[in-house]
Protein backbone atom coordinates (compact mmCIF):
# COMPACT_ATOMS: atom_id res chain seq x y z
CA UNK A 1 0.00 0.00 0.00
CA UNK A 2 1.37 3.28 -0.92
CA UNK A 3 1.57 6.14 1.36
CA UNK A 4 -1.61 7.64 2.62
CA UNK A 5 -2.15 11.27 1.24
CA UNK A 6 -3.21 13.59 4.02
CA UNK A 7 -5.52 16.52 3.14
CA UNK A 8 -6.03 18.49 6.16
CA UNK A 9 -7.24 21.90 6.90
CA UNK A 10 -5.53 24.09 9.44
CA UNK A 11 -5.61 27.67 10.26
CA UNK A 12 -7.17 27.93 7.17
CA UNK A 13 -4.43 26.62 5.39
CA UNK A 14 -4.53 23.24 3.32
CA UNK A 15 -1.91 20.99 4.08
CA UNK A 16 -1.26 18.06 1.32
CA UNK A 17 0.86 15.60 0.84
CA UNK A 18 2.40 12.57 2.44
CA UNK A 19 1.48 13.66 6.05
CA UNK A 20 2.29 16.59 7.99
CA UNK A 21 5.76 18.48 8.20
CA UNK A 22 7.14 19.06 11.50
CA UNK A 23 6.22 22.76 10.36
CA UNK A 24 2.53 22.37 9.88
CA UNK A 25 2.04 20.46 12.94
CA UNK A 26 3.96 23.43 14.80
CA UNK A 27 1.46 25.46 13.80
CA UNK A 28 -1.44 23.46 14.39
CA UNK A 29 -0.51 23.12 17.47
CA UNK A 30 0.59 26.57 18.20
CA UNK A 31 4.08 25.70 19.51
CA UNK A 32 7.69 25.99 17.97
CA UNK A 33 9.12 22.66 16.06
CA UNK A 34 11.73 22.79 18.57
CA UNK A 35 9.38 21.82 21.07
CA UNK A 36 8.02 19.01 18.88
CA UNK A 37 11.77 17.78 18.20
CA UNK A 38 12.25 17.75 22.12
CA UNK A 39 9.12 15.82 22.98
CA UNK A 40 10.44 13.04 19.53
CA UNK A 41 13.52 13.16 21.68
CA UNK A 42 12.54 13.43 25.88
CA UNK A 43 9.41 11.05 25.40
CA UNK A 44 9.22 8.92 22.05
CA UNK A 45 6.78 10.94 20.52
CA UNK A 46 7.37 10.59 16.75
CA UNK A 47 5.91 10.99 13.78
CA UNK A 48 4.97 7.68 11.80
CA UNK A 49 7.03 8.39 8.21
CA UNK A 50 9.68 10.22 7.12
CA UNK A 51 10.25 11.32 3.43
CA UNK A 52 12.57 9.58 1.27
CA UNK A 53 15.17 12.68 2.32
CA UNK A 54 14.61 11.29 6.26
CA UNK A 55 12.06 14.55 6.63
CA UNK A 56 9.52 13.79 9.52
CA UNK A 57 5.97 13.48 8.31
CA UNK A 58 3.11 13.46 10.57
CA UNK A 59 -0.18 11.38 9.91
CA UNK A 60 -3.51 12.55 11.49
CA UNK A 61 -3.11 10.04 13.99
CA UNK A 62 0.03 11.33 15.26
CA UNK A 63 -1.32 15.08 15.18
CA UNK A 64 -4.05 13.55 17.05
CA UNK A 65 -1.37 11.99 19.73
CA UNK A 66 0.34 15.27 20.00
CA UNK A 67 -3.11 17.53 20.07
CA UNK A 68 -3.92 15.21 22.89
CA UNK A 69 -0.50 15.71 24.73
CA UNK A 70 -0.38 19.48 24.31
CA UNK A 71 -3.97 19.73 25.27
CA UNK A 72 -2.93 17.55 28.42
CA UNK A 73 -0.18 20.05 29.21
CA UNK A 74 -2.05 23.23 28.81
CA UNK A 75 -4.78 21.68 31.21
CA UNK A 76 -1.58 21.70 33.67
CA UNK A 77 -0.12 17.95 33.36
CA UNK A 78 3.67 17.48 33.51
CA UNK A 79 5.04 16.88 29.89
CA UNK A 80 6.18 13.90 30.89
CA UNK A 81 3.21 12.11 32.20
CA UNK A 82 1.11 14.00 28.84
CA UNK A 83 3.13 11.91 26.28
CA UNK A 84 2.97 8.83 28.12
CA UNK A 85 -1.02 9.32 28.69
CA UNK A 86 -1.04 10.20 24.39
CA UNK A 87 1.10 7.30 23.53
CA UNK A 88 -1.26 4.91 25.36
CA UNK A 89 -4.56 6.52 24.27
CA UNK A 90 -6.42 4.45 22.05
CA UNK A 91 -8.86 5.86 19.41
CA UNK A 92 -11.31 6.93 21.37
CA UNK A 93 -9.51 9.04 23.66
CA UNK A 94 -7.65 10.61 19.85
CA UNK A 95 -10.98 11.71 18.91
CA UNK A 96 -11.97 15.20 19.10
CA UNK A 97 -12.93 16.29 22.60
CA UNK A 98 -15.96 16.78 23.90
CA UNK A 99 -17.66 20.07 23.06
CA UNK A 100 -16.64 22.11 25.67
CA UNK A 101 -20.24 24.28 26.53
CA UNK A 102 -21.07 20.02 27.80
CA UNK A 103 -18.23 20.07 30.28
CA UNK A 104 -18.27 23.66 31.68
CA UNK A 105 -20.51 24.10 34.26
CA UNK A 106 -23.77 26.82 33.69
CA UNK A 107 -25.22 29.12 36.16
CA UNK A 108 -24.18 30.65 39.17
CA UNK A 109 -21.47 28.59 39.87
CA UNK A 110 -19.65 29.75 36.41
CA UNK A 111 -20.09 33.29 38.18
CA UNK A 112 -21.90 36.39 37.80
CA UNK A 113 -22.49 37.40 34.30
CA UNK A 114 -22.72 33.81 32.73
CA UNK A 115 -19.81 32.54 30.75
CA UNK A 116 -19.69 35.09 28.15
CA UNK A 117 -17.34 37.70 27.62
CA UNK A 118 -18.37 41.48 26.78
CA UNK A 119 -15.70 42.16 23.90
CA UNK A 120 -15.96 46.12 23.19
CA UNK A 121 -17.37 46.17 19.51
CA UNK A 122 -17.61 42.84 18.69
CA UNK A 123 -16.87 40.95 15.26
CA UNK A 124 -17.57 37.22 14.53
CA UNK A 125 -13.88 36.77 14.99
CA UNK A 126 -13.82 38.13 18.45
CA UNK A 127 -16.79 36.25 19.46
CA UNK A 128 -15.86 33.05 18.74
CA UNK A 129 -12.08 33.42 20.24
CA UNK A 130 -13.83 35.35 23.68
CA UNK A 131 -16.33 31.99 23.44
CA UNK A 132 -13.50 29.40 23.14
CA UNK A 133 -11.69 31.48 25.88
CA UNK A 134 -14.24 31.22 28.45
CA UNK A 135 -14.54 27.41 27.33
CA UNK A 136 -11.30 27.40 28.06
CA UNK A 137 -10.59 25.65 25.03
CA UNK A 138 -6.97 25.78 23.91
CA UNK A 139 -7.41 23.97 20.70
CA UNK A 140 -10.36 26.20 19.56
CA UNK A 141 -8.29 29.32 21.04
CA UNK A 142 -5.03 28.01 18.58
CA UNK A 143 -6.99 27.55 15.53
CA UNK A 144 -8.47 30.85 15.81
CA UNK A 145 -5.87 32.58 16.59
CA UNK A 146 -3.22 30.81 13.35
CA UNK A 147 -6.65 31.09 11.11
CA UNK A 148 -6.15 34.84 11.73
CA UNK A 149 -2.86 34.91 11.71
CA UNK A 150 -2.22 32.73 7.76
CA UNK A 151 -5.26 35.11 6.68
CA UNK A 152 -4.77 38.61 7.48
CA UNK A 153 -1.25 38.48 9.41
CA UNK A 154 0.42 39.18 12.85
CA UNK A 155 -0.48 43.04 12.90
CA UNK A 156 -4.14 42.77 11.88
CA UNK A 157 -4.63 39.80 13.84
CA UNK A 158 -2.88 41.52 17.28
CA UNK A 159 -5.26 44.39 16.70
CA UNK A 160 -9.06 43.45 15.31
CA UNK A 161 -9.10 40.22 17.59
CA UNK A 162 -6.62 39.90 20.27
CA UNK A 163 -6.10 43.40 21.82
CA UNK A 164 -9.98 43.48 21.74
CA UNK A 165 -10.74 40.12 23.41
CA UNK A 166 -7.67 40.74 25.89
CA UNK A 167 -9.31 43.78 26.88
CA UNK A 168 -12.64 42.29 27.28
CA UNK A 169 -11.02 39.82 29.83
CA UNK A 170 -8.99 42.13 31.38
CA UNK A 171 -12.18 44.30 31.89
CA UNK A 172 -14.62 41.06 33.14
CA UNK A 173 -11.44 40.36 35.72
CA UNK A 174 -11.48 43.60 37.23
CA UNK A 175 -15.41 44.08 37.52
CA UNK A 176 -15.66 40.53 38.77
CA UNK A 177 -12.46 39.49 40.41
CA UNK A 178 -12.25 35.90 38.88
CA UNK A 179 -11.32 34.48 35.26
CA UNK A 180 -8.00 34.79 35.97
CA UNK A 181 -7.34 31.26 34.79
CA UNK A 182 -9.17 32.23 31.75
CA UNK A 183 -6.74 35.27 31.20
CA UNK A 184 -3.62 32.57 31.91
CA UNK A 185 -4.81 30.01 29.57
CA UNK A 186 -5.79 32.93 27.03
CA UNK A 187 -2.62 34.67 27.41
CA UNK A 188 -1.13 31.27 26.76
CA UNK A 189 -2.19 30.60 23.85
CA UNK A 190 -1.69 33.70 22.04
CA UNK A 191 1.96 33.85 23.64
CA UNK A 192 2.83 30.21 21.78
CA UNK A 193 1.39 31.35 18.34
CA UNK A 194 3.73 34.71 18.81
CA UNK A 195 6.25 32.76 19.87
CA UNK A 196 6.07 30.26 16.73
CA UNK A 197 5.91 32.90 14.18
CA UNK A 198 9.14 34.31 15.33
CA UNK A 199 10.58 31.00 15.10
CA UNK A 200 9.60 30.14 12.15
CA UNK A 201 10.18 33.66 10.57
CA UNK A 202 12.50 33.78 7.47
CA UNK A 203 15.92 35.25 7.90
CA UNK A 204 16.01 39.02 8.13
CA UNK A 205 16.42 41.36 5.70
CA UNK A 206 18.11 43.81 8.09
CA UNK A 207 21.44 43.98 9.62
CA UNK A 208 20.71 46.16 12.92
CA UNK A 209 18.33 44.48 14.98
CA UNK A 210 14.99 46.30 17.43
CA UNK A 211 15.14 44.86 20.84
CA UNK A 212 11.93 44.60 22.26
CA UNK A 213 11.48 44.39 26.37
CA UNK A 214 9.18 44.95 29.10
CA UNK A 215 10.23 47.33 31.98
CA UNK A 216 11.78 45.87 34.63
CA UNK A 217 9.00 43.76 36.75
CA UNK A 218 6.62 44.04 34.20
CA UNK A 219 5.04 40.93 33.32
CA UNK A 220 2.76 41.74 30.50
CA UNK A 221 4.51 40.80 27.44
CA UNK A 222 2.21 39.85 24.77
CA UNK A 223 2.78 43.74 23.25
CA UNK A 224 6.00 42.96 22.81
CA UNK A 225 5.34 39.35 21.30
CA UNK A 226 3.23 40.94 18.84
CA UNK A 227 5.07 43.68 17.70
CA UNK A 228 8.39 40.89 17.47
CA UNK A 229 6.22 38.62 15.20
CA UNK A 230 4.89 41.57 13.63
CA UNK A 231 8.11 42.84 12.41
CA UNK A 232 9.76 39.46 12.14
CA UNK A 233 6.51 38.81 9.75
CA UNK A 234 8.38 41.91 7.65
CA UNK A 235 11.21 40.30 7.66
CA UNK A 236 13.12 43.13 10.21
CA UNK A 237 15.40 41.31 12.82
CA UNK A 238 14.34 41.34 16.22
CA UNK A 239 15.16 40.08 19.68
CA UNK A 240 12.19 40.05 21.92
CA UNK A 241 13.33 39.96 25.51
CA UNK A 242 10.32 39.24 27.30
CA UNK A 243 8.63 40.17 30.84
CA UNK A 244 10.68 42.01 33.67
CA UNK A 245 13.65 42.81 31.92
CA UNK A 246 15.86 44.50 34.60
CA UNK A 247 17.08 47.91 33.43
CA UNK A 248 20.69 46.85 33.45
CA UNK A 249 20.75 43.56 31.40
CA UNK A 250 18.07 45.81 28.60
CA UNK A 251 21.50 48.00 29.21
CA UNK A 252 24.19 45.21 28.73
CA UNK A 253 21.75 43.71 25.54
CA UNK A 254 22.01 47.09 24.02
CA UNK A 255 25.52 47.07 24.55
CA UNK A 256 25.99 44.03 22.88
CA UNK A 257 23.97 44.16 20.02
CA UNK A 258 23.82 47.63 18.78
CA UNK A 259 20.35 48.01 18.23
CA UNK A 260 18.66 50.36 15.42
CA UNK A 261 16.10 50.81 17.63
CA UNK A 262 14.74 49.67 21.56
CA UNK A 263 11.19 49.61 22.59
CA UNK A 264 10.24 49.22 26.05
CA UNK A 265 6.24 48.10 27.41
CA UNK A 266 4.34 49.03 30.45
CA UNK A 267 1.01 47.63 31.57
CA UNK A 268 1.11 49.07 34.72
CA UNK A 269 1.48 52.33 36.27
CA UNK A 270 3.77 50.58 38.72
CA UNK A 271 6.66 49.50 36.12
CA UNK A 272 6.31 52.95 34.01
CA UNK A 273 9.02 55.04 35.89
CA UNK A 274 10.71 57.05 33.32
CA UNK A 275 13.73 57.49 35.37
CA UNK A 276 15.60 54.55 34.31
CA UNK A 277 15.56 54.82 30.96
CA UNK A 278 17.67 57.82 31.25
CA UNK A 279 20.58 55.77 31.98
CA UNK A 280 20.50 52.82 28.83
CA UNK A 281 23.45 53.41 27.09
CA UNK A 282 24.40 55.15 24.49
CA UNK A 283 25.12 53.58 20.90
CA UNK A 284 27.05 54.21 18.03
CA UNK A 285 25.31 54.75 15.25
CA UNK A 286 22.50 55.97 17.53
CA UNK A 287 19.70 53.81 18.22
CA UNK A 288 15.81 55.47 18.72
CA UNK A 289 14.68 54.41 22.59
CA UNK A 290 10.40 53.91 22.20
CA UNK A 291 8.27 53.70 24.80
CA UNK A 292 4.42 52.00 24.77
CA UNK A 293 1.78 50.74 26.92
CA UNK A 294 -0.67 52.71 29.03
CA UNK A 295 1.45 52.46 32.19
CA UNK A 296 4.08 54.88 31.10
CA UNK A 297 4.35 58.33 32.99
CA UNK A 298 4.82 61.07 30.05
CA UNK A 299 6.13 63.01 32.82
CA UNK A 300 9.85 62.83 32.84
CA UNK A 301 10.64 61.00 29.66
CA UNK A 302 14.28 61.62 28.85
CA UNK A 303 14.91 63.94 26.04
CA UNK A 304 14.53 62.16 22.94
CA UNK A 305 12.18 59.32 24.06
CA UNK A 306 9.47 58.49 21.60
CA UNK A 307 6.16 57.54 23.35
CA UNK A 308 3.63 55.68 20.56
CA UNK A 309 0.07 55.00 21.72
CA UNK A 310 -1.11 52.52 19.29
CA UNK A 311 -0.06 49.26 18.20
CA UNK A 312 0.57 50.42 14.69
CA UNK A 313 2.56 53.67 15.66
CA UNK A 314 5.11 51.37 17.33
CA UNK A 315 5.15 49.10 14.22
CA UNK A 316 6.21 51.93 11.94
CA UNK A 317 8.42 53.91 14.41
CA UNK A 318 10.19 50.88 14.40
CA UNK A 319 10.33 49.99 11.06
CA UNK A 320 11.47 53.64 10.17
CA UNK A 321 14.33 53.14 12.23
CA UNK A 322 15.19 50.14 10.63
CA UNK A 323 15.40 51.48 7.48
CA UNK A 324 12.24 49.41 6.07
CA UNK A 325 9.41 52.03 5.61
C1 LIG B 1 -3.16 39.05 29.96
C2 LIG B 1 -3.04 39.89 31.21
C3 LIG B 1 -2.24 39.44 32.26
C4 LIG B 1 -1.34 38.21 32.12
C5 LIG B 1 -0.12 38.63 31.28
C6 LIG B 1 0.46 37.46 30.49
C7 LIG B 1 1.49 37.91 29.51
N1 LIG B 1 2.39 37.02 29.18
O1 LIG B 1 1.49 39.04 29.01
C8 LIG B 1 -1.01 37.93 33.61
C9 LIG B 1 -2.01 36.91 34.13
C10 LIG B 1 0.41 37.42 33.90
C11 LIG B 1 -1.31 39.26 34.26
C12 LIG B 1 -0.81 39.62 35.49
C13 LIG B 1 -1.20 40.77 36.16
N2 LIG B 1 -2.10 41.68 35.77
CO1 LIG B 1 -2.83 41.70 33.97
N3 LIG B 1 -3.75 41.83 32.39
C14 LIG B 1 -3.76 41.12 31.31
C15 LIG B 1 -4.65 41.74 30.23
C16 LIG B 1 -5.96 40.98 30.19
C17 LIG B 1 -4.03 41.83 28.84
C18 LIG B 1 -2.59 42.38 28.87
C19 LIG B 1 -2.14 42.86 27.53
O2 LIG B 1 -1.55 42.12 26.75
N4 LIG B 1 -2.45 44.16 27.22
C20 LIG B 1 -2.13 44.82 25.94
C21 LIG B 1 -3.40 45.32 25.24
C22 LIG B 1 -4.21 44.13 24.75
O3 LIG B 1 -4.19 46.05 26.15
P1 LIG B 1 -4.03 47.63 26.36
O4 LIG B 1 -2.66 48.01 26.70
O5 LIG B 1 -5.13 48.07 27.27
O6 LIG B 1 -4.34 48.16 24.86
C23 LIG B 1 -4.65 49.50 24.55
C24 LIG B 1 -3.43 50.32 24.12
O7 LIG B 1 -2.29 50.04 24.90
C25 LIG B 1 -3.27 49.97 22.65
N5 LIG B 1 -2.42 48.81 22.34
C26 LIG B 1 -2.78 47.52 22.25
N6 LIG B 1 -1.73 46.76 21.91
C27 LIG B 1 -0.68 47.58 21.78
C28 LIG B 1 0.64 47.31 21.43
C29 LIG B 1 1.54 48.37 21.36
C30 LIG B 1 2.97 48.07 21.00
C31 LIG B 1 1.12 49.71 21.65
C32 LIG B 1 2.10 50.83 21.60
C33 LIG B 1 -0.21 49.96 21.99
C34 LIG B 1 -1.10 48.89 22.05
O8 LIG B 1 -4.57 49.67 22.21
C35 LIG B 1 -5.46 49.35 23.27
C36 LIG B 1 -6.69 50.22 23.20
O9 LIG B 1 -6.42 51.52 23.55
C37 LIG B 1 -4.80 43.19 30.80
C38 LIG B 1 -5.99 43.99 30.30
C39 LIG B 1 -5.50 45.17 29.45
N7 LIG B 1 -6.39 46.02 28.98
O10 LIG B 1 -4.33 45.34 29.16
C40 LIG B 1 -4.67 42.99 32.30
C41 LIG B 1 -4.11 44.14 33.16
C42 LIG B 1 -3.01 44.88 32.41
N8 LIG B 1 -3.56 43.43 34.32
C43 LIG B 1 -3.76 44.06 35.42
C44 LIG B 1 -3.29 43.63 36.69
C45 LIG B 1 -3.77 44.42 37.89
C46 LIG B 1 -2.44 42.52 36.80
C47 LIG B 1 -1.77 41.99 38.08
C48 LIG B 1 -1.24 43.06 39.04
C49 LIG B 1 -2.78 41.06 38.75
C50 LIG B 1 -2.32 40.53 40.08
N9 LIG B 1 -3.03 40.94 41.10
O11 LIG B 1 -1.37 39.79 40.15
C51 LIG B 1 -0.63 41.14 37.49
C52 LIG B 1 0.60 42.04 37.23
C53 LIG B 1 1.88 41.42 37.39
C54 LIG B 1 3.01 42.34 36.91
N10 LIG B 1 3.92 42.66 37.81
O12 LIG B 1 3.10 42.76 35.77
C55 LIG B 1 -4.52 45.37 35.22
C56 LIG B 1 -3.59 46.59 35.32
C57 LIG B 1 -4.29 47.73 36.01
C58 LIG B 1 -3.40 48.95 36.03
N11 LIG B 1 -3.82 49.97 35.32
O13 LIG B 1 -2.36 48.96 36.64
C59 LIG B 1 -5.16 45.14 33.81
C60 LIG B 1 -5.36 46.43 32.97
C61 LIG B 1 -6.51 44.42 34.04
C62 LIG B 1 -7.53 45.35 34.70
N12 LIG B 1 -8.45 45.92 33.94
O14 LIG B 1 -7.50 45.52 35.87
N13 LIG B 1 -2.10 40.01 33.47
Amino acid sequence: MGPKVCALVQGGEQVTGVGWSVGAVARRLGIAPSTLRTWERRYNIEPSRHTEGGHRRYDETDVARLELMNRLILGGVPPEEAARSALAAGPEELAEPPAPSSVVPSGPAWGAGGNRLAVPDPTPATRKLAGAAMKMDPVAMQDLVWESISTVGVARTWQELLTPVLVGIGERQAASGRYVEVEHLLSSCVQSALSAVLAMADPPLTTRPVLLACAADEQHSLPVYALGAGLAEERVGVRVLGARMPYRALGDAIGRLGPAAVFVWSSMAATGDPLPLADLPATRPAHRLIVGGPGWREAGLPAGVRRVHAYQDALQALRSAVGAG
